[in-house]
This record gives C-alpha cells, sequence and structure tokens, in this order.
C-alpha cells in the first residue's frame, strides 16, 4: 500500500476499498487541517433574525435571499435589506424548542411560475409536517394557501432532520432524522418500512400530495418506504447538491464520537445505507465489531474533541471567490469551526481549516445558498454571515 494512503485527507471509501475498514481509519479520523489561504471573510448580512436556522433563494432570483427562524417565520432580505414583514409566518402552528421548529425551506424550481414554496416544521403535537404553500405576491405568501404534503409522527423530540431541497432531477428530496432520543433504540436507521432515519424522494408534481418517483430505489421492494432515497441516517442535518454536477453531500450529526460528511454521486440510482445505528461514522457503534458490508462510509469525520454536530454545508460554485470553485464548506455547530475540501475519486481530499480567516462562529446553525451560487452561515443567536474575499 503506497505510503499516501495512510494519510488523513484520504477518503475512507477509497481505503477500504483498497485495504480493508480497520487497518487506516484510525489513522484518519484525527486529519489535522491547514490553515486556509488568507482570502476569506465573512460580512454580515443581519444581525437582527430570530433563531435562523436556514436560507435560500427563488432559483434565478438576484435581489432577495430567504431565512428561516426557527420559532416559525421566513423573513425576505432584499437587496441587503431584511424586510419587516415575513414572507410567511407559521409561528402559531409550529413547536419550536431544542432541535424542533421551523427547519426547512425549498422553492419549487418553477417558483416564479407558481409561486410554490415548501416548509417543513414541528407542530403543535411535536410531530413533522411537510406543507405547501403559495406566494401571494413578490414578499408573501398566501397564509390561507396550506397544503400538507407529508406528515410523520415523531416519537421523540429530538433528532428531526428538516432540511429539503429539489435535486437536479426535479424532485424534492427530505431528510428526516431517526426519530430521536440516543442510540436509536427503535432502530428506525436501519429500518426501511419507517420513513426515519432517510432521505426521500417525491415528486410533487406528478400526484397530490405527491407522488413516488418509478425509478426510486425502493419501489417494489417488499415492506420498504417506497418514498425513500437512501437510508441509515441518524440526524442529517444540512444536505446539499452541487449545482454543477449533482452530486449530494449530507451531513449527519453523530452520538457522541463522531461526525460525518457523507456523499454519494450523482448517478448512483439512489439506495445507499449510510449505516447508522450499526456504525457511527466509521466506529462500529455499541460493537467491538460489526457487518459493515453494504454501508457506505463518510468521506470525512471528525471526533468529539474537535466538536459536536456537524452542519453540513455547499460546495462553492459562486462568482465572488473563484479560487474555491468546488470546494465544499461545513462546520461544526458546538465549536464553530468553518471547513472545507474538495472530492475527487470517492474522497475528501485538501482539508482546510479555515479559522485563521473567519474565526469560529458561536452557534454555527446552518449554512445557506443564494441563487447565483454565494455562501451564507447563520448564527442562532441572530446573525446571517456571507462569505466574501478578505480585503
Ligand atoms: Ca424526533
Ligand atoms: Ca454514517
Amino acid at each position: 500500500m503506497p505510503e499516501d494512503m495512510l494519510r488523513c485527507g484520504v477518503g475512507p471509501r477509497a481505503i477500504v476499498a483498497a485495504v480493508g475498514l480497520t487497518v487506516v481509519l484510525g489513522a484518519c479520523r484525527d486529519a489535522t487541517s491547514p490553515t486556509s489561504e488568507g482570502t476569506l471573510a465573512l460580512e454580515v448580512v443581519t444581525d437582527e433574525v430570530a433563531s435562523p436556522v436556514g436560507l435560500a433563494s427563488p432559483p434565478g432570483d438576484a435581489s432577495r435571499i430567504f431565512v428561516l427562524e426557527q420559532p416559525g417565520r421566513v423573513r425576505v432580505i432584499r437587496d441587503g435589506t431584511l424586510l419587516t414583514d415575513a414572507f410567511l409566518d407559521i409561528t402559531s402552528e409550529t413547536s419550536a424548542d431544542g432541535e424542533r421548529g421551523l427547519l426547512g425551506l425549498a422553492f419549487h424550481p418553477d417558483y416564479d411560475v407558481n409561486g410554490y414554496v415548501f416548509v417543513y416544521y414541528t407542530d403543535n403535537a411535536g410531530d413533522t409536517r411537510v406543507e405547501r404553500f403559495t406566494a401571494a405576491g413578490p414578499d408573501m405568501a398566501d397564509p390561507g394557501s396550506g397544503q400538507i404534503v407529508l406528515a410523520v409522527d415523531q416519537p421523540y423530540s429530538n433528532h428531526n432532520g428538516g432540511h429539503m431541497a429539489f435535486g437536479p432531477d426535479g424532485y424534492l428530496y427530505v431528510a428526516l432524522g431517526d426519530g430521536g432520543d440516543g442510540g436509536d433504540p427503535q432502530g428506525n436507521g436501519q429500518d426501511l418500512a419507517t420513513l426515519l432515519g432517510s432521505i426521500l424522494r417525491l415528486d410533487v408534481d406528478g400526484g397530490s400530495p405527491y407522488a413516488v418517483p418509478s425509478d426510486n430505489p425502493f419501489v417494489g421492494t417488499a415492506g420498504a418506504s417506497p418514498e425513500i432515497w437512501v437510508y441509515g441516517l441518524r440526524n442529517p442535518w444540512r444536505f446539499s447538491f452541487d449545482r454543477a454536477n449533482g452530486d449530494l453531500y449530507i451531513g449527519d450529526v453523530g452520538q457522541s464520537r463522531l461526525e460525518e460528511i457523507s456523499v454519494q454521486d450523482a448517478g448512483s440510482g439512489g439506495g445507499e445505507n449510510f449505516g447508522w445505528n450499526v456504525m457511527e461514522g466509521t466506529d462500529c457503534f455499541g460493537a467491538a465489531s460489526c457487518n459493515t458490508s453494504g454501508l457506505t462510509l463518510p468521506v470525512y469525520e471528525y471526533d468529539h474533541d474537535e466538536g459536536c454536530s456537524v452542519t453540513g454545508g455547499y460546495v462553492y460554485r459562486g462568482a465572488a471567490l473563484t479560487e474555491l470553485a468546488g470546494r465544499y464548506f461545513f462546520g461544526d455547530f458546538c465549536s464553530g469551526f468553518v471547513r472545507s475540501f474538495r472530492y475527487q475519486a470517492g474522497a475528501a481530499v485538501d482539508v482546510q481549516d479555515h479559522g485563521v480567516d473567519l474565526g469560529t462562529i458561536g452557534g454555527l446553525s446552518s449554512f445557506g445558498e443564494d441563487s447565483a451560487g454565494e455562501l451564507y452561515l447563520l448564527d442562532i443567536e441572530g446573525v446571517v454571515y456571507r462569505l466574501v474575499a478578505s480585503d
């Protein structure tokens, strides 16, 4: 085995293929990242939003970004100015505490025509709802237009997932955590019968409230929920598609040891099992050994001495920082670091820690991407930052 295969930054999947699972993963786990390039800075867009947990722009909309406030509001920032009135306020229908609340927002690819926007929230019974609203004007949704798309009972208050995004295929992808508590006591992560612990793929145009795409991987599998696209997830906290090539990046929050980023190559066809709760990252969970066959391991992971809850981000494809093109940015909610890597041939390479440039973010709740591909970082204390070039 070549010596450089032992270095950190060479992804577990490549290593597994080459030498088997247990030999070198420990050596890679404590990847010490080089410093960044001294070119990045954070610009405050607003510090007047309440518990921001998400950000998105309608496709092609160059003037507005929408910010999710966990208590139940969607706010609009137009040309850099936070509008007073909310685009949508479902605070009265939302229970927001801990990991609950308004957690996801996705604009329909034809939003400029149909005005459809999808939100993911915890209802007053503590259960997950995906609801479609219709815009009533440029900066306001019709509060009476709500149509429930998906309802999923939640056994515990935590691990609700919550992210949604339309894929390059035009389908709506919805992330659900394992249902909660600790250690996945119901075994939801490995249970294809439940929607929990999975990312779903829904055709919201082909049926009411949705149709299952006929090429979803578990269509026709006895006992499986056909909505499932991938599974074996604990609490996917932000996933994203690389807008240049369709690769899917998933940040999955760990239990007590390992935080991970997994990647699904575009064109995979779906069905990947990302391991939970057989594995936490590249560790067997709760056991000295486990059957790892068929599991897709993370391309990057880090220990809890470096953080405690991964916040998945985006591959940078904007215009302002062209030297970053193709870098996947992510961070940690607890320690507030911001890192990036390039994904090449199944591996995370050229990992950088951007602490020299960016410091740490107090409560890095989410990243966001606008229609132009510029990146934003959200601090749960109320701040939206834009990633910019340093002076
Ligand atoms: Ca839950
Ligand atoms: Ca995993």
